[in-house]
């Protein structure tokens, strides 16, 4: 698990060099944006619950079968699974955010993702469906938190929210 910092460490260290200059431009640019980075974070851990829980209602609407018997958020401890897990996924990417980096997500989160959803029957289409959904709400939550912050700062935060979420998509494809 690598934060941006580690990563320039460890790359650095096997090169046996010192931390490239293209590496350090982008330390330098990943502390400037390191107070918005905590304040998503802090916003995404507040409204999680209900980022969840409209995306797996949102999920729910267009495929009702899910909830009835023989679907796979029946009962409901399975529904309580759903959310569950759509909270992981959330709370991974809120990581990867503090750590400007995506291997907290891929290894501790996504890693055997997809064989695990396919052992258990949960269907990958509907999976996705929530992730996407979840996706649009955290944009929108990022760029309001971010307001008038320096544009090009919040473009890049917000295009690297949008990178973690499309990485869980990748992972289940
Ligand atoms: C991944 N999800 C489930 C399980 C695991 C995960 C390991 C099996 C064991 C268990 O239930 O705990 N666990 C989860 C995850 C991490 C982790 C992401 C990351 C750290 O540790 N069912 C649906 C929806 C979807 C869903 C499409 C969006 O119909 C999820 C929500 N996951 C779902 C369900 C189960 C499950 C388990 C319903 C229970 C399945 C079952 O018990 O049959």
């Amino acid at each position: 698990m690598l934060d941006s910092f580690s990563k320039a460490v460890a790359e650095a260290d096997t090169q046996t060099t010192y931390v490239e200059s293209y590496r350090i431009a982008e330390l330098r640019q990943f502390i400037e944006t390191g107070s918005h980075r905590i304040e998503i974070a802090k916003m995404l851990g507040q409204q999680a619950k209900s980022i969840v829980a409209n995306a797996v209602s949102a999920m729910l609407t267009e495929n009702p079968q899910l909830i009835q018997e023989g679907g796979n958020c029946y009962p409901a401890s399975r529904m309580a699974a759903c959310l569950r897990d759509g909270g992981f996924i959330l709370r991974y990417i809120s990581y990867a955010l503090l750590a400007g980096n995506a291997s907290v997500l891929e290894e501790h989160c996504l890693f055997g993702l997809k064989e695990t959803y396919n052992t258990l029957g949960v269907p990958i289409p509907s999976v996705l469906r929530a992730v996407a959904v979840m996706k649009n709400s955290t944009l929108e939550l990022v760029e309001n938190l971010l307001g008038d912050s320096d544009a090009s700062m919040k473009a890049s935060l917000v295009l690297e929210t949008s990178q973690y979420f499309d990485l869980v998509t990748t992972a289940l494809l």
